[in-house]
């Protein structure tokens, strides 16, 4: 399988994330991609290619521009200001308050975000573009490639149209959907496997037919991002119908959470698209420090093979997963897994 990959990832090396009321090292660390790059080229998975630069076009057609500006110049703001650490949001247009956006960059991190623990740094934004690219030149190859990896970073599935957090900027998933509709797909799926709900993608599609989304994960009134991923989303006015989320408990492990992906693939082959997105994140692994399911090594190549059963044109993108210990080995084995199913006869 082709992989695309970028080290311009590592201009996003935040020092700080809030967590449990310390600033802590961030889980979303640059070394993730070592550890990855390490195992494909140990399992000799195939080539990694380099993105060429999409521009900001595809970027505009998900994202609202006022929000692409402020992430290309929040970092140079923040410091104008006086700030001595990363920009960090601390106050939010809450219930009942006008929703305008403040021309204090204090009141446009809290506008643009919908969440603290994700700092905006120097180079952030190099690294989304970076990132926005790998997944866009996934898009392209796809036409040629019967799967491809796009290994994102930083991640995008909790970004929205006007708003960063989870540690995302742009919705890398969404880019490239709309980018394969764009040179001619009619249809396409994104399968959003992270242990988090992907409620940046569900948003950005809920009133469009043309994707459909379908998100495993655990449930909102357990685990971030909190407040989307219930199961009555379903989508609304044209996108009625086209929204399926399934959340599950904590503690959650393989047999339940394989009988929801079993629920999932017949739901997308269903809807017949053109191609699969799989928004993967690998934090369903059970030592993953900040989620709560169960997923040992061996069940992410089972789960991988199982991908294969749709017989679809598949992009991978990467998202979370926080292991880092295992997360080189979790993430190839679903690309591994993949492969064998897609050729069965060449295990
Ligand atoms: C892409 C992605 O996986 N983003 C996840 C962002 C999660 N950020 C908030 C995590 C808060 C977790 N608190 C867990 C406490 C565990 N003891
Ligand atoms: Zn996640």
């Amino acid at each position: 399988m082709l992989t695309i990959y970028s080290q311009d990832h590592q201009k996003r090396d935040a020092k700080s994330e809030l967590s449990g009321g310390l600033l802590v090292a961030p889980f979303e660390k640059p070394s993730r991609m070592d550890f990855i790059l390490k195992r494909i080229e140990e399992t000799t998975l195939g080539d990694i290619i380099s993105p060429s630069d999409h521009g900001m076009g595809p970027i505009l057609k998900i994202h609202d521009a006022d929000y692409v500006s402020f992430l290309e110049t929040c970092w140079d703001e923040w410091l104008a200001a006086g700030n001595k650490g990363e920009a960090i949001a601390s106050s939010w247009p809450a219930r009942r308050m006008a929703q305008k956006c403040p021309v204090d960059i204090d009141g446009k991190l809290g506008y643009y975000s919908l969440a603290a623990e994700t700092s905006i740094t120097q180079g952030t934004w190099e690294a989304a573009r970076a990132s926005a690219n790998v997944a866009l030149e996934g898009a392209h190859r796809l036409m040629d490639e019967k799967a491809v990896f796009s290994l994102c970073r930083p991640p995008g599935h909790h970004a929205a149209l006007d708003m960063f957090g989870g540690y995302c900027f742009f919705n890398n998933a969404a880019l490239s959907a709309q980018a394969l509709l764009d040179q001619g797909a009619r249809k396409i799926a994104i399968l959003d496997v992270d242990f988090h709900h992907g409620n940046g993608t569900q948003d950005i599609f809920y009133e469009r037919d043309d994707v459909l989304f379908v998100s495993l994960h655990g449930r909102p009134e357990d685990e971030f991002p909190h407040y989307l991923g219930y199961a009555d989303e379903i989508g609304k006015a044209t996108g009625e119908g086209f929204n399926l989320n399934l959340p599950m408990p904590k503690g959650t492990g393989f047999e339940a959470w394989r009988k929801m992906l079993m629920q999932a693939l017949q739901v997308i082959s269903d809807y017949s698209p053109d191609a699969v997105l799989i928004s993967l994140g690998t934090d369903t692994f059970e030592e993953d420090p900040i989620s709560s399911f169960k997923l040992k090594s061996d069940d992410f190549f089972t789960y991988g093979r199982d991908l294969a059963q749709l017989n679809l044109p598949t992009q991978f993108i990467m998202e979370g997963g926080y292991a880092i210990d295992a997360i080189g080995v979790n993430t190839v084995n679903v690309l591994q897994g993949f492969e064998s199913g897609a050729n069965p006869t060449c295990q």
